[in-house]
C-alpha cells in the first residue's frame, strides 16, 4: 500500500551518503531524492559539503590545486567542511526529527566512509551509500558543462577555464578514490549506479524506505529533456462555475486546443522544432479534446491524471457548496491539502495516486501533460519543490503552457500564454467567488537550490 503515514516512518532514520568523483551528478541526484521525499511528506534534507566549503574559503583559493590531497591547507578546510555538514545533519536528526538526511560529499576513501558509518550507527541512523560511478567521457563532459553554467564556484568565469579547472579538480580526487566494491564492502548497505543506470548494483537494502529510495533512483536518467504542462482548455462548466464533471470544451477552449501546437513549437525554438513529444492526458474529454490537434503520434491516457474527485460536490458551484455544506467549505479552506471531499479526494490523495506518474516521468524524455488544475498543482509542486501549505493555492491559469527544464542546480520555467481569454477558475481562501484577486505568481516560492526563473 503506497501510503506514507507518519507512523509508517516513525523511528526510521536514514542517512544517504553520496559517493563519487566530481561531475558525476551527485548533487543533482541528492536534490532529486530530497524533493521526491518531501513531496511524499517525508522529512528530508540535503547537506552539501561544497556549500560549507564555500563558506570557509574565498573562491580565488579554490582552483584545482586546492583539491590536491598533498595540499595541507586545502585538506584541512575540506575536512572542516565535512565535519560541519555532518554535525549539522546530526543536529537536524536529533532536534528536528529528520527522517532522511543526505550527505552530499565526495567521501572518496573507504577509511572516510567507515568513520561516517560508525557515527551513524552510534546515533541509530541507518547509513546507505549511494555511489555514482561513471567512465563515460561524454557524460562527464556534459555534467561539467551543466555544473559550470550553474555552480556557484564558477559564476562569471570563462567557460574554457572553468572546464579545465574542473577536470583538474577531478584528477586530484582520482588520486585516492576507492569505489564501492561487492567484496570489500559486502557488509554495507549501498547502491552503485554505473554510467547512470546502465548497470545498478544493490547490496543489503533493509528497510522499506531504503527500498523506495532505491526504486526511485533506478528510474532516474540525466539526459537533457523538458516537461510541458497545460490545463485543458476552458470547458462548458465555466458558464456556470460548476466543478468536476466530464464536459466538452467551450468555444474558447477549442480555440486554445487549436493554438496549442503553435505554442509548443514556440517553446521548442527553431533548433528543436522536430523534437517528438509524447502526450499524456487524463481519461476526461476536456483533456483529450485539448490534445486533439497536436501532431504527435504517441498519446497516452492516464486515469491517475483525472481531476480531483469532488465526490458529493461534483457538479456543484462553490456557492452551492458553501450553502449546502458550510462546515466542509470552511474545513477545506482551513486545510486544503488534507481536506477530503465527501466521497471524494484530497490533495494528499492525488499525490499518492500520482506517484507512478512521477516514476514514469522520470524514466521518460520529452513529455507534454494535459491535465487538470489540482493534478497540475501537485505535479508542479514536485518539480518546483513547492511546500504543501502553498501548493493547493498556486495560480495555474487556463490557456497557458508551462515548460519545465530540469537542470543540475535548478529548474527553468517558461510560461507561454495563449492570449485566448478564459474565465478564472481560481478560488481564493475564504470566499466562494472565483477570480484571481490579489494572489499572483510571486506567491509561488521555490525552495532551496531549486529556483524558479520565470520568464
Ligand atoms: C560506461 O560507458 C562508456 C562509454 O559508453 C563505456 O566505454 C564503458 O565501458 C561503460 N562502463 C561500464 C562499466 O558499463
Ligand atoms: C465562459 O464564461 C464566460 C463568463 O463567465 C463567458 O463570457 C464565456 O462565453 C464562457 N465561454 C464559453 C463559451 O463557455
Ligand atoms: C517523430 O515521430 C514520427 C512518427 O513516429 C517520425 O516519422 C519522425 O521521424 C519522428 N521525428 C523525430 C525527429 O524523431
Ligand atoms: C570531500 C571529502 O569528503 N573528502 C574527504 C574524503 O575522505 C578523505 C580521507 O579521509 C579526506 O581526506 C577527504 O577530505
Amino acid at each position: 500500500m503506497p501510503v506514507y503515514s507518519v507512523s509508517h516512518v516513525e523511528n526510521v532514520r536514514i542517512c544517504v551518503i553520496m559517493v563519487g568523483l566530481p561531475a558525476r551528478g551527485k548533487s543533482l541526484i541528492a536534490q532529486k531524492i530530497v524533493r521526491y521525499l518531501l513531496w511524499l511528506s517525508i522529512k528530508s534534507k540535503c547537506f552539501n559539503v561544497g556549500s560549507y566549503r564555500r563558506l570557509l574559503t574565498l573562491r580565488e583559493d579554490t582552483t584545482f590545486d586546492f583539491f590536491d590531497p598533498e595540499n595541507e591547507a586545502g585538506l584541512k578546510v575540506r575536512q572542516e567542511a565535512v565535519n560541519q555538514a555532518v554535525k549539522d545533519m546530526m543536529k537536524w536528526f536529533a532536534e528536528e526529527n529528520g527522517v532522511v538526511g543526505i550527505l552530499d560529499a565526495t567521501n572518496s576513501t573507504r577509511n572516510r566512509r567507515s568513520q561516517l558509518l560508525k557515527l551513524c550507527r552510534e546515533n541509530l541512523i541507518e547509513p546507505i551509500f549511494l555511489e555514482l560511478w561513471c567512465d563515460d567521457k561524454d557524460l562527464i563532459l556534459q555534467n561539467i558543462a551543466d555544473v559550470k553554467t550553474t555552480s556557484p564556484d564558477y559564476v562569471d568565469l570563462d567557460s574554457e577555464y572553468a572546464t579545465n579547472d574542473f577536470l583538474g579538480r577531478i584528477k586530484q580526487y582520482e588520486k585516492y578514490y576507492e569505489t564501492m566494491d561487492l567484496a570489500a564492502d559486502a557488509d554495507l548497505t549501498f547502491i552503485k549506479l554505473v554510467n547512470v543506470t546502465s548497470q545498478i548494483i544493490v547490496n543489503r537494502i533493509e528497510s522499506y524506505l531504503e527500498l523506495r529510495i532505491v526504486y526511485y533512483v533506478m528510474n532516474l536518467h540525466i539526459k537533457p529533456r523538458s516537461i510541458w504542462l497545460s490545463r485543458h482548455g476552458e470547458s462548458q462548466y465555466n458558464l456556470t462555475g460548476q466543478i468536476g464533471g466530464d464536459l466538452d470544451l467551450s468555444e474558447r477552449g477549442w480555440r486554445y486546443a487549436k493554438k496549442l501546437p503553435e505554442l509548443v513549437l514556440k517553446s521548442l525554438g527553431e533548433e528543436h522544432k522536430h523534437t517528438n513529444l509524447t502526450v499524456w492526458t487524463s481519461t476526461l474529454k476536456r483533456t483529450q479534446q485539448t490534445a486533439s490537434f497536436l501532431p504527435y503520434q504517441k498519446k497516452l491516457e492516464w486515469k491517475a491524471l483525472d481531476e480531483l474527485d469532488a465526490g458529493e460536490c461534483d457538479g456543484m458551484t462553490y456557492e452551492e457548496i458553501e450553502t449546502e455544506f458550510p462546515d466542509d467549505f470552511k474545513a477545506r479552506d482551513d486545510n486544503k491539502y488534507e481536506y477530503r471531499y465527501r466521497g471524494g479526494e484530497s490533495y494528499r490523495d492525488i499525490v499518492i495516486r500520482l506517484e507512478p506518474i512521477i516514476m514514469e516521468l522520470e524514466r521518460q524524455e520529452n513529455i507534454l501533460i494535459i491535465t487538470h488544475q489540482a493534478v497540475l498543482r501537485c505535479l508542479y509542486a514536485y518539480f518546483m519543490n513547492v511546500p504543501q501549505e502553498e501548493s493547493p493555492w498556486m495560480l495555474i491559469p487556463l490557456h497557458t503552457l508551462i515548460k519545465l527544464e530540469p537542470r543540475a542546480y535548478l529548474t527553468l520555467v517558461l510560461r507561454i500564454k495563449a492570449d485566448i481569454p478564459a474565465v478564472s477558475t481560481y478560488k481564493e481562501k475564504g470566499t466562494s467567488q472565483l477570480g484571481e484577486g490579489s494572489v499572483n505568481e510571486g506567491s509561488v516560492k521555490s525552495r532551496d537550490l531549486i529556483s524558479n526563473s520565470a520568464t
